[in-house]
């Protein structure tokens, strides 16, 4: 299943000649806060906002956190509807679910009939069809930014909006709970996940050792590819997992349903388990952003939230080496997993490492390994170093360059005293979204939007960026 990297891929020390990008209509930040405003508006079904037209025509949960976070430049009402739908699809235990199903589109696979939530777990929502898998937690980071944004615009906004975060704050609450407790049963500081896809970077190289022992049973039919049809492109399967990803993908699901999606059957029986270092370092960062509204508003639970804040805070940065990159772990065999991928920069989302390592996290961030490397079009991390021996510059997680990735990063280091840093990012990447193509990736080396699009999350992030003062 590990993708060959390509013949074109340049060495680290090899002579590159920068390819030129394919697009030459830069648009100003102006230009591309209002194509992105379009693009979103495109995508909105009303209480919810589609991942993409096409190969995404649901909600997803990170994904919609990330949007709340756009269409707060635009209007904190939506903004909170787009939580309060996801929220409203939350599962009695507390999960939030990585996908809910919008009505009407029965075109994406693995549909609502496969999940078969509501058939084998009393937790999952009625009257409501959703994934029985979760994804990083970012929600808390979008109330946080919404209510600021609702604050800059005057008393009124801000009251509704507080009315409005009160009434979310149970499901958060429980949320957050649920990821403390039944994610984290040895208070290892670090979430555990089931499902690659639980990660949001499905095919990542951090998932290859552990993918390795997922062995579809023979019986077992797949479904249908619809993502690979689904990109208008001759060579969309170049830019998607492979089959035999898909493969394990959909056999993890079957095990998942065999175990009623039950936390405590679920950790006994699935044959991937491992500890997500970036997840918990946005869980991390999104409990510290959840108290800090919590206080503001007087509403109960903060010192929970501090608690889990610091905890894997802790968590994260016991992963790390002295270069301070944080290393997820495989919890079925004990052993550390290690790629150059962008989570091991975790530790500048939520803190917790010495001064020391922090510093050698931005000087790798900006060294020839990621956004230095010789040959990229644009200087943003890869999802995958273009050093590393896994990296395949147009395949998904494998290489190419996550818009919504670049915006937690700048985030990060924002908050973590590296205004400059920041800075430099986000011009970077207000030039790569320049393009006003809103793609799901994008090829680090020809700068040629990949994926699906226009993609709401990159939209999303482009609106935000493009309107930061
Ligand atoms: C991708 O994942 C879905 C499965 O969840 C897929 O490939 O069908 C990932 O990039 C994920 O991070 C993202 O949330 C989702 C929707 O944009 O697509």
């Amino acid at each position: 299943m590990t993708a060959t990297p390509s013949a074109e891929v340049p060495r680290l020390g090899q002579r590159h000649q920068p390819l030129a990008r394919p697009q030459p209509t830069a648009l100003t930040n102006v230009e591309t806060a209002v194509r992105a405003a379009y693009a979103l508006r495109g995508n909105d079904r009303g209480s919810l906002t589609v991942a993409a037209p096409g190969l995404y025509p649901h909600m997803w949960s990170w994904d919609a956190a990330f949007i709340a976070i756009g269409l707060a430049r635009l209007s904190i009402p939506r903004a909170l509807t787009e939580l309060e739908t996801l929220f409203s699809a939350q599962w009695r235990n507390g999960m939030v679910p990585h996908i809910v199903f919008a009505d009407g589109d029965a075109s994406y696979e693995p549909g609502p009939k496969r999940w078969a939530c509501g058939a084998v777990s009393a937790d999952a929502p009625r009257g409501r069809a959703t994934s029985g898998l979760m994804q990083p937690p970012v929600h808390g980071i979008a109330v946080r930014r919404v209510l600021d944004a609702a604050r800059r615009a005057g008393p009124g906004e801000l009251h509704s909006a507080a009315d409005r975060i009160r009434g979310l704050w149970p499901g958060l609450l429980a949320w957050h709970r649920y990821l403390a407790e039944r994610r984290d049963p040895d208070h290892r500081g670090l979430l555990t996940i089931y499902h690659g896809w639980e990660s949001g970077m499905d095919n990542s190289p951090r998932w290859d050792v552990p993918y390795s022992a997922v062995v579809p049973a023979k019986a077992f039919v797949p479904f249908r590819r619809a993502d690979v049809h689904a990109l208008d492109t001759m060579d969309g399967a170049a830019q998607r997992p492979t089959d035999g990803d898909y493969a394990r993908y959909q056999w993890l699901i079957e095990e998942l349903r065999q175990a009623g999606y039950d936390d405590a059957r679920a950790r006994e029986t699935l044959s991937f388990l491992v500890a997500d270092v970036f997840a918990s370092a946005i869980f991390a960062a999104a409990s510290a952003e959840l108290a800090t509204v919590g206080d503001e508003l007087g509403l109960p639970g903060t010192d929970e939230l501090t608690g889990h804040a610091e905890r894997f805070r802790r968590g994260v940065a016991s992963t790390a080496g002295d270069d301070g990159f944080a290393t997820d772990l495989d919890l079925r065999t004990g052993q550390p997993l290690h790629s150059q991928t962008i989570a091991g920069f975790a530790p500048l989302l939520c803190g917790g490492v010495s001064p020391a390592q922090h510093r050698a996290l931005v000087d790798a961030l900006f060294s020839p390994d990621w956004c230095g490397h010789p040959g990229l079009a644009v200087a943003l991390p890869p999802s995958t170093s273009p050093s590393s021996p896994s990296f395949d510059p147009a395949r998904y997680w494998r290489g190419p360059q996550w818009p919504p990735m670049t915006w937690l990063l700048i985030w990060g280091l924002e908050r973590s005293g590296e205004p400059e840093a920041a800075a430099v990012l986000r011009a970077s990447a207000l030039d790569q979204l320049s393009d006003g193509v809103f793609a799901e990736y994008y090829h680090p080396f020809t700068g040629t939007p990949l994926g699906g699009r226009p993609q709401s999350w990159t939209a999303a992030v482009a609106l935000d960026l493009a309107l930061t003062d």
